[in-house]
This record gives structure tokens, C-alpha cells and sequence, in this order.
């Protein structure tokens, strides 16, 4: 008997789109879930490209409008992989629609807007995801694991990096990303998040949070990039920067850890510094994004004399979702952490529950963001919590 299919409908097309299209390909092939994707529409506003990315990714049909996808009752998911500031009325819209949604990151603009589209789901008793993709790469799974048996024992310390170098060529455009009212916040919501995320999945709720933030470079020439491309544009229009550059920001959490975090788009040649360190009672535990089949693991129990930190390349059958793909030792790569996340959403699908990490997450997430920049403005520790009452 063939399996129910689930049909997915995807709001923009361009670097997540690309990830997402490419995972929702690759489930059947690897995974044996209860419930297929089915590539059945994409929407775009620019008609001749979202025609040759529908052809190139193979999507089944394509809409100029989203708000026609929306409608579309042969659609069953809302993926939204769009700028920041569309985040919210496709969600609100889409959930209003009784369709599932998977949204990717920051879930909004503000605080506010995320406790909207939490509402929205949750009244349409809708299944939702946000794309913190990073979480499911097997090293952190198992990171979590080991932290959830009591391996390090309590955890006091964490210390987080995203590092980026692209944006550091003063002739680099004003793009989306670097402008508030689009995207929200620069490099605090965009890669800062992230690092938010893993720090909540592995050692829990942040307590408070106290930041600094900096636009190093105020205006740019107006244009559009590929960030990867790292490239420049000449132009004689030149925009002002609205969002930070770099944030750094020191956190408690409620089990008393403590939490070191920067988050740049100025580390000379850091491309994607996505690292975190975790050190508890009994062990500690290391994992840099750029090796990211590998965690570094120190244990306390371990022989004297034989003590230190080992390398574990998680592949094996013990280590989450690294069986699906191939045998031990046989690496996966950046693009495998969206497949597994999505699996998760078809799991939830098929069972009638929103898989974590989900809109309450993008909430606490985006309580977070807040209040670093609360933080920054008022040059104060601000309680988390607080922002959530
Ligand atoms: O989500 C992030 C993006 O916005 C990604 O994880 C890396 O940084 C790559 O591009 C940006």
C-alpha cells in the first residue's frame, strides 16, 4: 500500500529554499517515515524565477502569490523560507487555512509577532516547526543525550560562537539582511539565534542577559549579493546599516549555569564558527559546526592518566538519525541537518503533535533576542521571564 502523502507548498526559493527543497527530496530516500513529502507547489514573486527554481528543484507547479498556495486545498504544509518581516502574516494566514507550517528563523520581527503566530497555530490546532536546523545533527543529538543521562553531571558553563567573515568588504550591498525593518535584527537574529537555540536544547531556559552590539561599517552601497559570494557592487546610492554587525552577551540561566555567546559577521576567516563548549561537573563537551560529524567529549570517570578530551566521530548506529545514511565513518554534511529536522515534522504530521523545535521555541527564542537588545539599550542585565509575562 502506498503511504499517505503529505503535499507541501513553499513560500520563496532561494538559499533555504534550496536546503529545504533538497531535504524534503531526500526523506523518502533515506528515511522510511510514516508520511511522504510531496514537492507540490513553491511561490515567488518574480514569475520567470520561481518557474526555473519550481523545474530546477522539481517542484510540481508554481504561484506568483503565496496567498494562492495558501488557498490551494492540494496543499496540506506552509513552508516559509522568506525574509524575517514576511514571517508572520504567511504564518497567521496559513494557519487560519488549517495548513501545517514549517517556518524558518527568526520566527519574526519582534516578540509580539511571535506570540501572534504562536496563537494562530495553536487555535488552528495546526502542526509547526521553526527551522533551527543545527539541533539535528547527530554530534548535538548525541551531545543532548549524554547531557540528559548525567554524563557531565550539572552543567556550569557554556560557551557559544557563530563567526562569519562575509560581510566585512565595506563595498558589500545593503541586503536584506542588514536592514532592521526586513530582517528584524542583524547578525543577533540571524546567526545569534541559533546559537540561542542550541544553548536552550542543551543546558536549558535562560534566566537573564546582559549584551553589547556594534554597526562597524554605517552605510553601504545599495544592491544584492549571494552572501556566500562575499563579493562587492559599485553603486553611487548608499543606504545606512540599521542592525548590529556583531552582539556579544553574557547569560544566567534558571539551573545557574552560565553562558558566554557572540554572534559576528567580522571574524577574518571564521566562515561559519557555529561552536559551542559545555562544561559540567563531570565531563565536558565541544562541537564546532565546521567538523560537525565530530563531538569532543571529556569525561571525568575516565582513568587517571588516560584522562583528556576524545574525539567521536558520531556515524555510528548509536548516534541519532546516523544510520539512515551510511556506514560508520561515512560522513554527512550541512545539508542532512535539514532532512532530519524535517523528518521530524513529517513524524509530527502523521501522529498529530509539533515536533521541538517548534513556535514556543521561536517565542523563548525571540524572548531572548529581546532582551538583548533591551539589554544593549539600557546598558542593564534584563530578566528573560520578564518579557514573557
Ligand atoms: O541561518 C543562518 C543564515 O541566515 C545560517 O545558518 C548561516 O548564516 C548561513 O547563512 C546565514
Amino acid at each position: 500500500m502506498s503511504k499517505k502523502q503529505v503535499r507541501i507548498g513553499m513560500v520563496g526559493y532561494k538559499f533555504m529554499g534550496k536546503a529545504h527543497s533538497h531535504a524534503f527530496r531526500d526523506i523518502p530516500f533515506f528515511f522510511d517515515t510514516e508520511v511522504v513529502p510531496v514537492l507540490q507547489a513553491i511561490a515567488g514573486r518574480d514569475e520567470q524565477g520561481v518557474k526555473q527554481a519550481a523545474e530546477k528543484m522539481g517542484w510540481a507547479s508554481y504561484e506568483t502569490d503565496w496567498r494562492r498556495l495558501i488557498e490551494r486545498d492540494d496543499i496540506d504544509v506552509i513552508d516559509i523560507v522568506t525574509p524575517n518581516n514576511t514571517h508572520a502574516e504567511i504564518a497567521i494566514a496559513a494557519a487560519k487555512a488549517g495548513k501545517h507550517i514549517i517556518c524558518e528563523k527568526p520566527l519574526a520581527l519582534t516578540l509580539e509577532q511571535s506570540l501572534e503566530m504562536l496563537d494562530a497555530v495553536k487555535k488552528a490546532g495546526v502542526v509547526h516547526m521553526i527551522c533551527h536546523n543545527y539541533r539535528f545533527a547527530p554530534a548535538v543529538q548525541f551531545a543532548k543525550q549524554l547531557i540528559a543521562q548525567g554524563r557531565l553531571g550539572k552543567i556550569y558553563h557554556i560557551r557559544a560562537t557563530f563567526l562569519q567573515d562575509w560581510l566585512m568588504d565595506p563595498d558589500f550591498p545593503l541586503i536584506w539582511r542588514l536592514k532592521k525593518q526586513i530582517s528584524g535584527s542583524g547578525t543577533l537574529g540571524d546567526i545569534g539565534a541559533h546559537i540561542i537555540d542550541l544553548a536552550r536544547f542543551l543546558v536549558g531556559e535562560f534566566s537573564e542577559v546582559v549584551g553589547m552590539m556594534e554597526t562597524f561599517i554605517k552605510k553601504r552601497p545599495l544592491g544584492d549579493m549571494d552572501i556566500h559570494l562575499k563579493g562587492r557592487v559599485e553603486s553611487d546610492k548608499w543606504g545606512e546599516v540599521d542592525v548590529d554587525d556583531a552582539t556579544a552577551f553574557l547569560a544566567r540561566f534558571e539551573n545557574g549555569a552560565l553562558g558566554v555567546f557572540e554572534a559576528t559577521r567580522f571574524s577574518r576567516g571564521n566562515r561559519a564558527g557555529n561552536r559551542f563548549e559545555i562544561n559540567g561537573e563531570r565531563g565536558s563537551i565541544r562541537w564546532d559546526m565546521e567538523n560537525m560529524n565530530n563531538l569532543q567529549v571529556y569525561l571525568e570517570d575516565d582513568e587517571r592518566g588516560l584522562q583528556g578530551f576524545r574525539t567521536i566521530n558520531c556515524t555510528e548506529v548509536e548516534h541519532p538519525y546516523a544510520s539512515a545514511y551510511w556506514p560508520a565513518g561515512h560522513i554527512i554534511g550541512y545539508e542532512h541537518t535539514f532532512i532530519n529536522l524535517l523528518v521530524e515534522m513529517m513524524n509530527g504530521i502523521a501522529n498529530g503533535y509539533s515536533p521541538v523545535p517548534n513556535f514556543e521555541d521561536g517565542v523563548r527564542n525571540q524572548a531572548v533576542l529581546e532582551a538583548v537588545e533591551r539589554s544593549v539599550q539600557t546598558g542593564k542585565w534584563v530578566k528573560v521571564s520578564e518579557l514573557l509575562q
